[in-house]
């Protein structure tokens, strides 16, 4: 057997251009929330992929945007912040989208970093495969990418690829997390954002991402296979709240069935959800909800 390898990828790109989705793929498992919004992803979440040649430790970052508020500037911050650590850079495009704005700006945080960048051109199953290589064109004008791979995470084309790709040029180290471990994340986090994902799925246009979760309390009931979890969605208006308990709370209560689905197969045990609602103004711009909500320590 060759030397384990093992080390840190960052997975980088503008929202929905597929970074959950491909590392959903890669993990087999459901650990990141996908959604057709954008910004589904707020925090880091690390998936680790384990097989004989190594370990790849994951960081699903929330992205590089252009700041618009605190919550928005925290995020630029802890995805730069990680980019410096990390083995090894996926800079994940959308080739149905094609190169935009939001891809220059994150190349142009992408400049003073000294780690490997590999360009992941994803959704090709999107696109003619002729349409592929002017995209790459425009791409290299812009960066020198260590490796440059085209795949569709969706569908699975050429990751495994891609894994190859990465093994390549990851340094021998230990296996970090033991094999059986995709996700590093508290429970907690994962529940509140299988909530928030319900949330966002269930109202569409309404309900923009100006809706937060927090995990009240989470407790195995004594001497039964039950956990109980409180949680409480904000909202940052009134009318918001309204239409997110529904006609006669209809809403709401989809809302917990399908989360409530989604973390007892997590969990593998039954779950009680008890789900509260609450209006918090502006609560993006409100330091001490960031730091309560796990934005800050
Ligand atoms: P993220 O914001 O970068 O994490 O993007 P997501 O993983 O949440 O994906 C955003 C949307 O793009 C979802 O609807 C995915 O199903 C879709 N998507 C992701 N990868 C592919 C792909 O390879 N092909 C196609 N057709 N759709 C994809
Ligand atoms: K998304
Ligand atoms: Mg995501």
């Amino acid at each position: 057997m060759s030397n384990f390898k093992s080390g840190f990828v960052a997975l980088i790109g503008r929202p929905n251009v597929g970074k959950s989705t491909l590392m959903n793929h890669v993990i087999g498992q459901k650990v990141a929330i996908m959604s057709d919004k954008a910004q589904t992803t707020r925090n880091k979440i690390q998936g680790v992929y384990t097989d004989n040649d190594g370990q790849i430790v994951f960081l699903d970052t929330p992205g590089i945007h252009r700041p618009q508020s605190k919550l928005g500037e925290i995020l630029v911050k802890t995805a730069t912040d990680a980019l410096e650590e990390v083995d090894m850079i996926l800079f994940l495009v959308d080739v149905e989208a094609g190169l935009g704005a939001g891809d220059r700006f994150i190349i142009e945080n992408l400049k003073g970093i000294e780690t490997p960048v590999y360009l992941v051109l994803n959704k090709i199953d999107r696109v003619h495969p002729e349409a592929l290589l002017p995209l790459i064109d425009q791409y290299q004008k812009l960066y020198s990418f260590t490796e440059i791979v085209p795949i569709s995470a969706l569908q699975g084309n050429n990751t495994s690829t891609l894994l190859e790709l990465i093994f390549k040029r990851l340094p021998e180290g230990p296996q970090f997390y033991p094999s059986d471990q995709v996700t590093d994340h508290p429970e907690r986090f994962i529940v509140a954002e299988f909530i928030r994902e319900k949330v966002l799925e269930l109202t569409r246009e309404e309900i923009p991402h100006s809706v937060a979760v927090v995990v009240d309390q989470m407790s195995e009931r004594e001497g039964q296979d039950i956990i109980d979890i409180y949680a409480t969605i904000f909202t940052e208006r009134k009318s918001q709240k309204g239409i997110l308990i529904g006609k006669n709370g209809v809403l709401l209560k989809e809302v917990g069935k399908r989360a409530r689905i989604e973390m007892e197969r997590l969990l593998g045990s039954k779950i009680y959800l008890n789900l509260w609602i609450k209006v918090k103004k502006d609560w993006r711009n409100e330091e001490m909800m960031l730091r309560q909500l796990g934005y800050r320590d």
